[in-house]
C-alpha cells in the first residue's frame, strides 16, 4: 500500500521542455487540467498528496519520478542524466527529508533517471538508457543489494526509459510492450500484452485499489479489468507530447 505521493505543478516553461516526440507543443492550460485530474485520481486511491509549486527554471520538473528511487526504508536520490534536469533533485531531497531518515545517492560519473527503475516486490530492474548509464545502474544495484534487495540491470534497445514499456501491477503480473514482451528477464511473470498501437498504455500505475491508465487504450484496459483491477482513465495528451507517462508525474511511497 502507498500512503504518500509527491507531485509537482508544471510551470509555464513546461512547454519548452525536452521531447523526442513529434506530437506538437503542449498546451499549458490543458496540461494544468490534466495534472489536476491526476492529483484527484491519486487522492481517490487514498494517498496523501504533497504538492510542490512550479519551478520555471526546470521545464521538465513536473516529472518528479526521475529524481529519486524509493523503498519503505530509504530514499535514493538519483542523478538525472541530462544537464537541464540535473538540478531538480535538491528540492525533492528536502521534501523527502520529511518522510525519510536514510538517504543514498547516485554520484558522478554515474547518472540515473528514476523512470528507468521498475520495482517488482523486492526486486528492482534497472534500465540502461540514454539517461541511465552503466555506472549509475551499477551504483544503484550495489545500494539495493547492500540493503537486502535484488537488482537486475536491463540494457534498453528502443524504449526511452525502462518504464516507458513496462509496469508492475502486483500479484506477479506485469504490463509489457515492445522489447519487453519476449525479454528473458521478465519471462517469469504473468503478462498483459500491450499491442503496438497501444504502446503508450504500458506505462500505468497501480495505486492501492486502482490501476490508473491513460485514456483511450481499450485493449490494455480490458485486460487489466479482466485481471481483476478497477481502472481510472486519465487524459494524458499534454504529457505524452513531452515523453511523459503516468508514472513520471509522481513519486509513490
Ligand atoms: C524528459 O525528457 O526528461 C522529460 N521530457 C520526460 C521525462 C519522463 N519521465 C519518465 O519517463 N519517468
Amino acid at each position: 500500500m502507498y500512503k504518500n505521493v509527491i507531485v509537482k505543478k508544471p510551470g509555464k516553461s513546461y512547454v519548452k521542455g525536452l521531447t523526442t516526440s513529434d506530437l506538437g507543443t503542449p498546451i499549458y492550460e490543458k496540461a494544468l487540467e490534466q495534472h489536476a485530474a491526476y492529483v484527484e485520481a491519486l487522492k481517490k486511491c487514498g494517498v496523501s498528496v504533497t504538492y510542490l509549486p512550479a519551478n520555471e527554471d526546470f521545464p521538465d520538473s513536473t516529472f518528479v519520478e526521475d529524481t529519486a528511487v524509493l523503498t519503505p526504508e530509504f530514499a535514493v536520490i538519483s542523478n538525472p542524466g541530462t544537464a537541464s534536469r540535473n538540478g531538480e533533485t535538491g528540492e525533492i531531497e528536502t521534501t523527502l527529508q520529511k518522510f525519510y531518515g536514510k538517504f543514498h545517492y547516485i554520484k558522478m560519473p554515474g547518472t540515473l533517471d528514476g523512470g528507468d527503475i521498475l520495482q517488482v516486490e523486492d526486486h528492482f530492474y534497472i534500465g540502461i538508457s540514454d539517461r541511465t548509464n552503466e555506472e549509475g545502474a551499477r551504483q544503484l544495484k550495489d545500494i539495493l543489494e547492500s540493503e537486502g534487495y535484488k537488482g537486475t540491470i536491463v540494457p534498453l534497445k528502443e524504449f526511452f526509459h525502462l518504464k516507458t514499456g513496462i509496469s508492475y501491477l502486483g500479484k506477479e503480473l506485469i504490463v509489457a510492450a515492445g522489447e519487453f514482451l519476449d525479454h528473458p528477464e521478465f519471462q517469469q511473470y504473468e503478462k498483459i500484452t500491450v499491442p503496438p498501437e497501444e504502446q503508450y498504455s504500458a506505462n500505468c500505475i497501480r495505486v492501492n485499489d486502482y490501476v490508473i491508465i491513460p485514456k483511450g487504450y481499450e485493449e490494455t484496459k480490458r485486460q487489466i479489468n479482466n485481471a481483476g483491477f478497477e481502472t481510472i482513465e486519465l487524459e494524458m495528451s499534454e504529457f505524452q507530447k513531452q515523453d511523459g507517462g503516468l508514472s513520471c508525474l509522481s513519486l509513490r511511497f
